[in-house]
């Protein structure tokens, strides 16, 4: 009689387990604030955009602790990368740290993800709404940094759309469209920086650092004014994304941010799309706020990326991994990352391989917390930072108190 009770004590102990535990499953899970089931178009870019808003509605029920490494799955980070803790700091406070700290491996897997962040990755594989065929090969032999700065530098055409281009080819399109060339406008750039949008540049103080540069390409609505300290105020080159264009909430029309330096937006295209392709069906209807933008601030140069940009390297990033990515687009980090690369000596990428500051806040600029934003949905970003990782010929020291990854521009590399 005794043991069957206490059997039933066992038993009901360890259904209320079963219980929690399935509770805490699905409430990781459902976390996701991209809804990746739908194909249509227009659908789509109601829902990437509603997203955004129920993520910023959400914020105040998302309390999760943020700060210090520990945020960053044990086994994303390197262990040969380890390097000495606290460079900038005191004695103390290296001993206070543990001894070593790990930064970027480059060998990242989406198994360390957390399970939401890997059902959203299963999800856009299966949806592939930009219909990608990739039949090349994936990552027999990895290749050397080098080789792999040489497969960007000679694989990636890095152009803006001009009056050449298929149906941009009119008197109308010939009006909007900037006359000189991204190169003749920026002209020879020496020492670069791409400032990315993360939370962990807060508190960063790398303001006066990233303006030393002799240009600065930032992201989206990712602003200066009131962050100068950490994010510095020099704006050369803002990339965006159709997305941020086309949302009325996002005033791109009205917001003095957008009027400083040269503009460059970019579309999610089909993997293999022509021009004429994309230009009727863009991923988001981005044209006719370009062309009223134009009209307001004709002497600012702004410039449409050419589409296949973004599928060419993108094909780079699923050779130089062992699974099967993301299929849709790299992020405007990337994109960006690979502009600079183009134009300047060399490129500074701050806070996209992330430092001892790393959180889960998204931006450095919004409160709202979400891993996803560090660690990619949508966008194939783990992988993209594995590639940086590969590349960075700084040191894993700059990684760790910087945030910090030196890149070479294509320019100077010999292939
Ligand atoms: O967030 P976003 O990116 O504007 O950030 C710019 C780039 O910084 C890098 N980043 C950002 C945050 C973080 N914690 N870690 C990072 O490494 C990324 O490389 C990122 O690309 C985009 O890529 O265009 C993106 O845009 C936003 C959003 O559309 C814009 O901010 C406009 O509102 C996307 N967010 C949503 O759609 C909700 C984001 O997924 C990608």
């Amino acid at each position: 009689m005794v043991h069957i009770n206490v059997l039933k004590k066992i038993m009901c102990v360890l259904v209320v387990i079963l219980i929690a535990l399935t509770v805490c499953l699905w409430k990781e899970t459902r976390g996701s604030y991209y809804v990746p089931f739908k194909t249509e178009n227009d659908d789509s870019q109601i829902h990437r955009t509603s997203e955004k808003w129920n993520l910023l509605k959400s914020q105040d029920l998302v309390h999760e602790a943020a700060g210090g490494m520990g945020q960053m799955p044990k086994t994303l980070l390197s262990n040969e990368n380890k390097v000495k803790g606290s460079i900038s700091g005191t004695v103390e406070k290296s001993k206070k740290a543990s001894d070593y700290v790990k930064v970027w491996d480059k060998d990242s897997s989406s198994r360390n993800l957390i399970p939401r962040l890997q059902k959203v990755e299963k999800n856009y594989l299966s949806m592939n709404k930009y219909n990608v065929t990739y039949s090349g090969k994936r990552n027999t032999a990895k290749l050397s940094p080098e080789q792999l700065l040489c497969q960007l530098r000679d694989r990636v055409n890095v152009s803006m759309i001009h009056g050449s281009d298929g149906p941009f080819n009119t008197s109308e399109w010939l009006r909007y469209l900037p006359e000189k060339s991204l190169n003749e406008t920026v002209g020879r750039l020496g020492r670069c920086a791409v400032v990315s949008s993360a939370g962990s540049l807060k508190s960063s103080h790398l303001g006066p650092e990233i303006d030393s540069h002799d240009a600065v390409l930032r992201f989206n609505g990712a602003p200066v004014k009131g962050f100068q300290e950490d994010v510095g105020q020099k704006t050369t080159i803002r990339l965006v994304n159709s997305q941020l264009v086309t949302v009325e909430q996002q005033q791109f029309l009205r917001d003095a941010l957008y009027n400083t330096g040269i503009l460059i937006i970019w579309d999610p295209a089909p993997y293999h799309a022509e021009i004429h392709e994309w230009y009727r069906k863009p991923d988001y209807k981005f044209f006719e706020a370009y062309k009223l933008y134009r009209i307001r601030h004709p002497e600012q140069p702004f410039y449409i990326l050419n589409p296949k940009m973004q599928w060419q390297l993108w094909d780079i990033i699923q050779e130089n991994s062992l699974e099967h990515i993301q299929p849709n687009p790299p992020s405007s980090g990337t994109l960006g990352i690979l502009i600079m690369m183009t134009l300047c000596d060399e490129v500074d990428v701050y806070e996209f391989l992330p430092s001892k500051r790393q959180t889960d806040i998204c931006h450095y600029y919004q409160k709202f917390h979400d891993r996803a934003c560090t660690m990619g949905a949508y966008h194939p970003l783990l992988f993209e930072k594995n590639l940086v990782k590969h590349l960075n010929q700084g040191t894993d020291e700059d990684i760790y108190t910087h945030g910090k990854v030196t890149l070479p521009g294509f320019r100077n590399i010999r292939c």
